[in-house]
């Protein structure tokens, strides 16, 4: 590592205070319930950290350790944290999916994660335990880098989160709304706002003529985010984590749980404020406000590194999404005919302790859906989506090339035959991609990272229908390299989960299932309710939907007095005369009371 860049000295101020040698950032994390109201409409329950809400942002550099103590005192519900984007290279148990590689924190417990981040760029972390991130356990977690490339160009820099808000808590919402009989449409809550840093009346001074390093993560958990910033270029240089040649966007688009990290230079004039504009997609039936939205294509974007297209895949799998009902009547999501159902003991734990069996898939359960990778293999992911909605495909554990996406209504890779001549060479990696309806993805990574990864949708009302799949890979290796703390095994104890055996928990015959949770059983065959939602839904999707746009006020520029307001930390009091001119013409909503799938 290298010392402090001195071409800039305003980088050397503003930006990193880089560090020679690699640092461990302890945090007590004491996770419960506080109330807060951020669009100032609803005030409600949500979930907090050491008392307060919005959480902590996690700032460390590459190289550090990351040591979090996760004391649960919710109460009523058990929990655990994911990092997302981390690699977790070596330290698959620290992960974080409850019911995956480790048990759910119990009420009273505490868990420690303890890891190293040797990947710079912008993540975040979140709760992985029942659909419960939404309920404000969700924050920015952003590794700085000595050695950023654009440094130089650089003067600020600065974290800004996105998301869509709810006013009532996930329980009520998947229990009494979602996962019911008389949603068999399976039609997602809809959002009651949007949120920039966690409120509405986000305002950031800036000053003239300077270049700050935007990087924005959606923390939220149903809604894309179109973002753009009146009268200003975006110079893309980060998605996900991965530094990219610089491309110039008007507009970008983040999924849930996507990340970008932009350079932004303000004008020289300070006659005028620019509103930052992020404008929710959840593919409401009405658009609205804005004639058209044309964001940056992420699939464009080359790899600062240039890394080329991995060789042909020695693995392909194949995951066919779709939205079907079982026999309680509630709408569910699938992989092929599988809809995800956590085993009884949490799949690390049985990668473990089964040995030579450990590459049979079978023991993992029917409804984990487990694919077991071998170490170094290529593995090519066909995502073909048969629903109408977008879904934005997460996997743990990597970042893959996404090397093929195609237009929405493109059908389906039935065959996999996918010429290879029709890959992009450098293809654009990243950990989150979004598929368009009735289309297709194409990604592709090498196993070179033991452990038990789950790929999944980030909507987080699909998690909670099942659209989740497992990845085993490397499961012998895994062996050899990892040890569980005890406290893996006290947490379990504590929520009377077993820590051996297959997905069924047996431990005689890791090929006997019998007990394994699973699903409700399917419908009986000719019955289907899911033949009219569709035909409602190819009413609704044409139309790319826009439901709320929120208009947030930039002071910008102002006379040198940035850094006032408290915004960004701070060095004056007062109104300046830019923060008076702020346009704030709060959220306009036209939500309706129905949505499209999203
Ligand atoms: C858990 O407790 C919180 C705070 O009292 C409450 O708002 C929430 O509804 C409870 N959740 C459940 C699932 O009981
Ligand atoms: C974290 O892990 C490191 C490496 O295994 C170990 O040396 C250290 O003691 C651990 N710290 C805590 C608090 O568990
Ligand atoms: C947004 O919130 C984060 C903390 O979550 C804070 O560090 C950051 O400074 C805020 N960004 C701006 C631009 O105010
Ligand atoms: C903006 O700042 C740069 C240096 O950061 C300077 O070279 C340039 O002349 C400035 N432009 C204006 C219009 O002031
Ligand atoms: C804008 O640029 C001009 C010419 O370089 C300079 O004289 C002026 O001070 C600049 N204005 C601001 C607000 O920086
Ligand atoms: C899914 O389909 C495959 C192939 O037809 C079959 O072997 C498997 O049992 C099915 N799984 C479930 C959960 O229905
Ligand atoms: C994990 O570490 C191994 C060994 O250092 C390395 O070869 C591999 O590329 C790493 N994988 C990831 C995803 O970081
Ligand atoms: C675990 O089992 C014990 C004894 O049977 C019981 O008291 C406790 O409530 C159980 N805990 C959970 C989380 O189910
Ligand atoms: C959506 O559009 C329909 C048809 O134009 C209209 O009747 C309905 O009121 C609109 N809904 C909302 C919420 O704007
Ligand atoms: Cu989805």
């Amino acid at each position: 590592m290298f010392l402090p860049s001195l071409q800039s000295a305003a980088a050397c101020l503003l930006a990193v205070l880089p560090v020679a040698y690699a640092e461990t950032h302890k945090y007590d994390f004491d996770i419960g319930w506080v109330r807060a109201n951020p669009d100032g409409e609803a005030e409600r329950p949500v979930i907090g950290i050491n008392g307060a809400w919005p959480i902590p942002m996690i700032d460390v550099t590459v190289g550090d350790r990351i040591v979090i103590n996760a004391h649960n005192s919710l109460g009523n519900q058990s929990t655990s944290l994911h990092f997302h984007g981390l690699y977790q290279n070596g330290t698959n148990h620290m992960d974080g999916p409850g019911g995956v590689v480790q048990c759910g924190i119990e009420p009273g417990s505490t868990f420690t994660y303890n890891f190293t981040v040797e990947q710079p760029g912008m993540y975040w972390y979140h709760s992985h335990s029942h659909g419960q991130y939404p309920d404000g356990l969700r924050g920015p977690l952003i590794i700085r880098d000595p050695d950023f490339p654009y440094q130089d160009d650089v003067d600020e820099e600065l974290v800004l989160t996105l998301s869509d808000w709810y006013h009532d808590e996930m329980d009520y919402l998947i229990n009494e709304l979602f996962m019911v009989k008389s949603n068999p449409s399976g039609a997602e809550p809809v959002p009651n706002n949007a949120l920039m840093n966690d409120t509405i009346n986000f305002k950031l001074p800036v000053k003239p003529n300077t270049t700050y390093r935007f990087n924005v993560v959606n923390v939220g958990a149903f809604a894309g985010q179109y973002l753009w910033i009146e009268g200003h270029t975006m110079r893309i240089v980060e998605v996900d984590g991965i530094y990219t040649e610089s491309a110039d966007a008007e507009m970008v688009y983040l999924s849930a749980a996507q990340r970008v990290s932009f350079l932004l230079t303000t004008k020289n004039e300070t006659s005028q404020n620019f509103p930052i504009v992020i404008s929710m997609d959840t593919i409401f039936p009405n658009a609205s406000f804005v004639d058209e939205l044309d964001p940056f294509d992420d699939m464009t974007l080359i790899p600062y590194d240039r890394m080329e297209l991995l060789p042909e895949p020695d693995r392909i799998v194949q995951f066919d999404v779709m939205m079907d009902n079982l026999h309680d009547g509630m709408n569910y999501a699938f992989f092929n005919n599988i809809t995800y159902v956590a085993a009884k003991v949490p799949t690390l734990y049985t990668a473990l302790n089964a040995g030579e069996e450990a590459t049979n898939p079978a023991i993992y359960g029917t409804y984990t859906h487990s694919t077991v990778l071998e170490k170094g293999e290529v593995v090519q992911i066909v995502l073909n989506n048969l629903d109408t909605g977008r879904h934005p495909f997460h996997l743990h554990g990597h970042a893959f090339q996404a090397v093929y996406r195609s237009e929405e209504d493109a059908g389906t890779f039935g065959d996999l035959n996918i010429k290879e001549s029709g890959l992009s060479q450098i293809p654009m990696r990243r950990d989150t991609v979004v598929v368009w309806p009735t289309g297709n993805i194409v990604l592709r990574f090498r196993a070179d990272n033991p452990g038990v990864w789950l790929f999944h949708c980030h909507i987080e009302w699909h998690i909670v229908s099942g659209l989740i799949a497992t990845f085993i890979e490397a499961p012998l290796d895994l062996q050899k390299t990892i040890s569980l703390p005890s406290n893996h095994f006290e947490v379990c104890k504590a929520g009377n989960v077993s820590t051996e055996g297959n997905a069924a928990g047996n431990t005689d015959d890791y090929l006997d299932l019998t007990g394994e949770n699973h699903p409700p059983a399917t419908l009986p065959p000719g019955f289907t309710p899911r033949g009219i939602v569709a035909l409602v839904f190819s009413c609704v999707c044409g139309i790319l939907g826009v439901a709320v746009v929120g208009w947030y006020g930039m002071s910008a520029p102002v006379e040198d007095t940035a850094l006032q307001q408290g915004v960004l930390g701070n060095e004056s009091s007062g109104d300046s005369p830019a923060d008076q001119q702020c346009r704030d013409e709060t959220t306009v909503t036209a939500a309706s009371t129905s949505a499209g799938r999203a």
